[in-house]
């Protein structure tokens, strides 16, 4: 769908020579014909957008950008104490700290205020950015676009019901919640030694592949993606690039539904009331847009929790936010008993793109056939590896 390049704003080149490391590796060569390969399907994949972005008659170009500047004009900006040390990454930085916290409970928001959190009022339509102590971005309230797009998050709700009723007598519950949770896509980690189809328990297939195809989730995930390639364009660039990678060296995965993203979770209620969690395995200095569906009072419940910056953000239904969930501890506040509450997240494993840096293999099968030269470089890349996924994020002087 959407895809514009607006001559105005130049992304700052992601990673500059971050590919080096794959380029000389022994097990991956690129040639010159996959280069060809790539520029070909580039230009297929720009004109299939095009194509696309004709057939739904949504307006594409302007919009995203303008809004973006509008974050400092109305300054739409919530500054945090936050500093990089707050967010634990695992030894390599790709993935977050996988140290396992105490299992709680989801909190309502007075409990939340009175421990000294703050309420982030928020429309779920006007963005809002959100600014660690430097005036680094590290989340976005990315709001919803006007139009008929309201029609699609009625649409995707009834959907996600519809999905979440059919597996009612299967009781849900996951470890994130009390509630019922399809996946779609491929992953890697956790022991995979090559990036594998998600699979879904069977009772939860149908689901997955009901909400992957249906027109409204579709248009859903491709705002998800405007709004990452929006306000976090360089982290998009980098997504882009390797997810690419993947695609020419494993055509035979299927990514749910934007090139950026290898992954999807639907989660299906009936109460999405996420206990505080971090998605660990994702990419460490990744983002993650989860969109909030259903029938809930925002102003009462269904808010979008960040612990390590106590923060309660209200997040109404339709609206969507972009937030570093491999790093900061997040989850929902209670909602009403006859409520019900959905939500829509696309996400990227970390271990994936240290496997396209390895040059397309695992860390082990890498350091078995590396050279000496080889190895002592991984190892220095490693240490590097945060920092320079933090550069990635933009500040909020950029949004100007
Ligand atoms: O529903 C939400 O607001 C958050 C969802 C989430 O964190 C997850 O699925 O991991
Ligand atoms: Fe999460």
């Amino acid at each position: 769908m959407v895809g514009f390049e607006p001559d105005s704003f130049s992304i700052e080149e992601a990673w500059e020579g971050s590919d080096s490391l794959g380029e000389e590796n022994p097990i991956e060569n690129v040639t010159k014909a996959q280069s060809r390969l790539q520029r070909r399907k580039k230009a297929e994949r720009a004109r299939v957008r095009a194509r696309k972005a004709e057939e739904s008659g949504i307006p594409v170009k302007q919009v995203a950008w303008t809004r973006r500047s509008a974050i400092v004009q109305t300054n739409a900006v919530v500054s945090t104490e936050a500093t990089e040390v707050d967010l634990k990454v695992a030894e390599g930085g790709w993935v977050g700290s996988q140290k396992k916290a105490a299992s709680k409970p989801s909190s309502d928001v007075q409990t939340l205020l009175d421990k000294g959190f703050r309420l982030i009022k928020w429309d779920g339509r006007e963005p809002k950015a959100i600014v660690d102590k430097v005036g680094r971005v590290i989340a976005v309230l990315a709001g919803m676009p006007g139009g008929s797009f309201q029609e699609a998050v009625t649409d995707a709700t009834a959907a996600f019901e519809a999905q979440g009723q059919r597996l009612a007598s299967e009781g849900g519950g996951n470890l994130r919640g009390q509630f019922h949770q399809a996946l779609a896509g491929f992953s890697h980690g956790g022991g995979t030694e090559r990036p594998t189809a998600t699979s879904s328990p069977t009772a939860y297939s149908h689901a997955s592949k009901a909400l992957s195809s249906n027109p409204a989730v579709i248009r859903l995930a491709c705002f998800q993606n405007q709004a990452f390639k929006t306000y976090f364009p360089a982290t998009h660039t980098y997504y882009e690039t390797k997810m690419l990678r993947i695609k020419q060296h494993h055509p035979s995965l299927k990514f749910p539904f934007v090139d950026a993203f290898p992954s999807a979770a639907f989660n299906m209620g009936p109460q999405t009331v996420c206990k505080p969690h971090k998605d660990a395995r994702n990419l460490a200095f990744g983002l993650c847009p989860v969109t909030a569906l259903g029938d809930f009072d925002h102003q009462k419940g269904g808010h979008l929790v960040l612990e390590e910056l106590e923060l309660v953000v209200e997040f109404p239904s339709g609206s969507t936010a972009l937030i570093p969930s491999a790093v900061i501890t997040h989850s929902n506040t209670t909602i009403g008993t006859n409520e019900k509450r959905y939500s829509f997240t696309q996400y990227a494993s970390g271990t994936l793109f240290s496997y396209v840096e390895n040059g397309m293999c695992t860390d082990k099968e890498f350091l078995r056939e590396a050279s000496k030269k080889q190895k002592a470089e991984w190892k220095g890349e490693r240490e590097l590896r945060w920092a320079k996924g933090l550069a990635l994020f933009p500040f909020i002087d950029s949004y100007q």
